[in-house]
C-alpha cells in the first residue's frame, strides 16, 4: 500500500496491476502459509489479499462464486456430497448449500487464518459457514484428497494462483486424485489459470492434463473487475463420458434464479464455454 492505494504487482501479470483505493487497514498478519491482508476499499467494500493477490472483493466476488459453483452443481444431477477444495472465505459454500440437494459440503483450506477472519470480516461470504450441513477441515487440500475415494458427487477446487501454497492443486496428479475421489457421474470445476489474456498457454496446459485424465474436460469463464484482466476462468470436467457439462441438467426457475444468484443464470451457463476465436483456436 502506497500513497492510500493497493497495488496488485506480480509477475504473475507482467506489466499490468489492479488499484484499489484503501479507506482503512482492518487487518495484517503473516499466516503459516502467506501474508493475509485484509482492508476496507473506498468503493469495492472489504478487500482480502493473500501474497499480495486479491481474492475477493465484496463488490464483485459473486461473480466468481456463483460460477465456480453453479457450473459445477447443475452439471450434476443430484450432487448430494460436495468438497470444497480451498474457498476460506466461505463463499463457494455459501453457493453449494443454495442448493437443497445437498447432505453433506465439506470444506479443506490449509489455511486457518483465512477462515478466522473471514468470519470476523467478510460475514457476507463466511454465513456458508453456519450451515448445519457444513464441515470445515484445515489441511492442504492435496494430501486430504488422497483419503477419499468414490466419495463426492461434486469437488470444486478454489484455490490460490499457481504460485504460492496452491501450486499442487494445478498438476495432473492433482486432477487424478479428484478424479478418483469422484462417484460415478461426478463433476470438478477448477480455478482455471486466470484467463485468456493472459494465460492461453497455462490454459491449454491445463485443458489438456484435465482432457487426459477425464472423459469430460472444458473451459468456461466469468468476468470479475478486481481479478486480472477482468477475467478468469474454470475447468468443468466430468466422469462420465458423453454428459454435456454445457448444458444445465437442472435448473431453477427463472423467479428462483433472480432469488438465489445475482450471476449464474441457466443462459450465462451455456455462454460462458463459449471462447474468442483466439482462445478457442488454441485451446482446440
Ligand atoms: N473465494 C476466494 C478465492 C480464492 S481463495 C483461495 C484459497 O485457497 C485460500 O483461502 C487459500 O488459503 C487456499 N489454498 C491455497 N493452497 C491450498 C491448498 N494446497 N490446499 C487447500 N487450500 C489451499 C482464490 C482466488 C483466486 C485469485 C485470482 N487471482
Amino acid at each position: 500500500i502506497k500513497d492510500g492505494w493497493f497495488r496488485e504487482i506480480s509477475e504473475m501479470w507482467p506489466g499490468q496491476a489492479m488499484t484499489l483505493r484503501v479507506k482503512q487497514v482492518l487487518h495484517h498478519e503473516k499466516s503459516e502459509y502467506q501474508d493475509v491482508l485484509i482492508f476496507e476499499s473506498t468503493d469495492h467494500g472489504t478487500v482480502l489479499v493473500l501474497d499480495n493477490v486479491i481474492q475477493c472483493t465484496e463488490r464483485d466476488e459473486f461473480s466468481y462464486q456463483e460460477m465456480i459453483t453453479h457450473l459445477a452443481m447443475n452439471s450434476h444431477p443430484d450432487p448430494k456430497r460436495v468438497l470444497v477444495i480451498g474457498g476460506g472465505d466461505g463463499g463457494v459454500l455459501r453457493e453449494v448449500v443454495k442448493h437443497e440437494c445437498v447432505e453433506e459440503a465439506i470444506l479443506c483450506d490449509i489455511d486457518e487464518a483465512v477462515i478466522r477472519l473471514s468470519k470476523q470480516y467478510l460475514p457476507g461470504m463466511a454465513e456458508g459457514f453456519k450451515h448445519p450441513k457444513a464441515k470445515v477441515h484445515v489441511g492442504d487440500g492435496f494430501k486430504f484428497l488422497d483419503d477419499y475415494k468414490n466419495a463426492f458427487d461434486v469437488i470444486i477446487t478454489d484455490s490460490s494462483d499457481p504460485e504460492g501454497p496452491a501450486e499442487s492443486l494445478f498438476q495432473k496428479t492433482y486432477f487424478q486424485l479428484l478424479h478418483d475421489a469422484l462417484r460415478p457421474g461426478g463433476v470438478i470445476t477448477t480455478q482455471g489459470s486466470e484467463n485468456q489474456w493472459l494465460h492461453l498457454p497455462l490454459i491449454t496446459k491445463l485443458k489438456k492434463d484435465c482432457g487426459e485424465v477425464f472423459p469430460v474436460a472444458e473451459y468456461a469463464y466469468t468476468t470479475i473487475p478486481t481479478y486480472p484482466s477482468g477475467q478468469i476462468g474454470f475447468m468443468v470436467c466430468c466422469k462420465e463420458a458423453g454428459r454435456d457439462v454445457k448444458k444445465p441438467l437442472r435448473t431453477w426457475t427463472p423467479e428462483e434464479e433472480t432469488k438465489l444468484c445475482r450471476y449464474y443464470n441457466a443462459e450465462i451457463h451455456k455462454a460462458s464455454f463459449i471462447l474468442p476465436t483466439f482462445a478457442a483456436q488454441a485451446l482446440k
